[in-house]
């Protein structure tokens, strides 16, 4: 990859995984030995990266016994001395974030700038909110015990933002963890397992075997109180089926086709801005991302002129370069499956405006015109930076197209007047819905879907009760008095 002036120095980055050619599990507050590995590489060259191990069923069977052996320590402790090791690990993060988001995005393949600005600040947000939570663990949960050791399996879109949606919580209740991140990106959670061991975490308390789907079966058949899933509908699915019947505690976060519904009232540079944010951004592999335009026909013609513009000027290119606006896809597995859908989308009449496929991992963004509402592009995730673009009469029909969708994650709403927005925000089936915006994430703000988006909720108050079990009844019968 040809760099230019503006490249973020990423040579620490390289002399670190230079002194960790190959990286084994962290269990019990250490690195194993590397095993049987796979490669990691750079997506946007094919550069090796690192050696992974992949975590067989007795490497989970330990990292459970590690984490169940911690877990009456760490429950043990008040919620204000956990809140202090939370605290650690977000400051820990802020010091290291040039580090983390290079290695980020030498991984995964998202633009510097996203990593720096968006992904790494807001792995540190997660933290120290949750840091919050344990404070206030007794006197806002009064009777709650942990679950004990939760299970954690994570996707690769966004690594180390998902390692602390399930993190941070989980610990904060008082539960211990063994967390699988996807195989294609575990860098940034091996160097989070560093960051474990300098801020003193008792040992078990997090535990992080890698590996793939396999690894993440056996996990999922161990013995652990609850599972945290976020990947494909069909993964999730199985693991629904797996577990049902056991009483284990279970939360899915899965996939979307998320509707970007904008009104003939809406400020359309603002929207065509909204589709930047939400469907170009991280190559488009977002599970909420907006990824089907639904646009007022009065005002289509003059949106897409805009939006074409726009489309124009993103860069594509190589992700350290901080000028990028849209790097690499994470995997030529996944890169595939987009130009896959694309092609059944154009086979079945829609037309593809950019979104051309590149040497690598690169797919130029664009979207699927012309589109009818059952073709492929249209009720598939496309998971790449394609979206679809559609028209609408009414309200009524916008909100047809909207939910015609076997998911239910996100939604999002562009129009100048408030009533108008909220009233259509209210008709949208999906867990998540932002009003002129798009893909805006806090802490402190519930996230989940519906339908085959899954279930269960990720941060804020319904986000702890996810990681905590419920108290008992008591009932005491009083003796009569005479
Ligand atoms: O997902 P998988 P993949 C969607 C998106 C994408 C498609 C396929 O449409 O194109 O899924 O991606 C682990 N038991 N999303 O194949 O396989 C796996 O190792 C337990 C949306 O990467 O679901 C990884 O850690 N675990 C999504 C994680 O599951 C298993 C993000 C996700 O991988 C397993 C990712 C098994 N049997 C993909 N098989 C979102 N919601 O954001 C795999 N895994």
């Amino acid at each position: 990859m040809e760099y230019g002036p503006s490249v973020e120095d990423s040579s620490n980055v390289r002399d670190w995984l230079a002194r960790n050619p190959a990286f084994g599990h962290f269990i019990g507050g250490r690195f194993t030995s590397p095993g049987k590995t796979f490669d990691s590489r750079d997506p946007s060259d094919g550069e090796l990266l690192a050696q992974i191990s992949q975590g067989s069923a007795e490497d989970v069977a330990l990292a459970v016994k590690a984490a169940r052996k911690a877990q009456k320590g760490w429950a043990g402790l008040s919620g204000s001395e956990r809140a202090r090791y939370l605290y650690a690990i977000a400051r820990h993060v802020q010091k290291r974030e040039r580090f983390l988001s290079v290695l980020e995005t030498l991984d995964n393949g998202k633009p510097i700038r996203e990593s720096r600005d968006i992904d790494i600040p807001l792995v540190a947000r997660h933290f120290y909110h949750h840091a919050g939570w344990a404070e206030l663990l007794d006197s806002r949960f009064p009777g709650y015990a942990p679950l004990g050791v939760c299970g954690q399996i994570i996707p690769w879109n966004f690594p180390l933002l998902m390692l602390a949606w399930k993190i941070a919580p989980a610990l904060a209740a008082g539960n211990t963890v063994v967390l699988k991140p996807a195989e294609y990106t575990s860098l940034t959670a091996l160097a989070f397992a560093e960051i474990c061991q300098e801020v003193g975490l008792p040992a078990g308390v997090v535990n992080i075997v890698t590996g793939d789907g396999e690894t993440g079966a056996a996990l999922v058949a161990s013995d652990v109180e609850k599972i945290a899933f976020t990947g494909s509908t069909e993964v999730g699915r199985r693991i629904a089926d797996e577990l049902a019947g056991t009483g284990r505690k279970l939360t899915l976060e899965l996939g979307g086709k998320s509707p970007f519904i904008v009104m003939d009232d809406a400020d359309l540079d603002a929207a065509v801005e909204g589709v930047v944010d939400s469907i170009w951004f991280n190559q488009g592999q977002v599970c909420c991302a907006g990824s089907r335009i639904l646009v007022a026909e009065a005002v289509a013609d003059r949106f897409e002129r805009l939006l074409q513009t726009r489309l124009a000027k993103l860069r594509l290119g190589a992700p350290l370069d901080k000028s990028t606006d849209v790097g690499a896809i994470v995997d030529p597995v996944q890169k595939d499956r987009i130009v896959a859908i694309c092609r059944a989308a154009t086979d079945a009449g829609a037309e593809l405006i950019g979104g051309e496929a590149g040497e690598g991992c690169f797919i130029a963004p664009g979207y699927l015109r012309g589109i009818e509402p059952a073709n492929p592009g249209m009720q598939q995730e496309i998971f790449g930076p394609i979206a679809t673009l559609s028209t609408f009469r009414t309200a009524d029909e916008a909100i047809e197209l909207a939910n015609n969708t076997r998911y239910g994650l996100a939604g999002s709403v562009w129009s100048e007047s408030a009533t108008v927005a909220t009233d259509l925000a209210a008709r949208i089936k999906a867990g998540v819905i932002w009003i002129n915006c798009a893909n805006l994430f806090d802490a402190a703000a519930p996230f989940g879907g519906y339908r085959e988006s899954g279930f269960g909720r990720e941060g804020a108050r319904i986000g702890m009760l996810e990681y905590l079990a419920e108290p008992a009844v008591k009932a005491v019968k009083e003796k009569p008095t005479t």
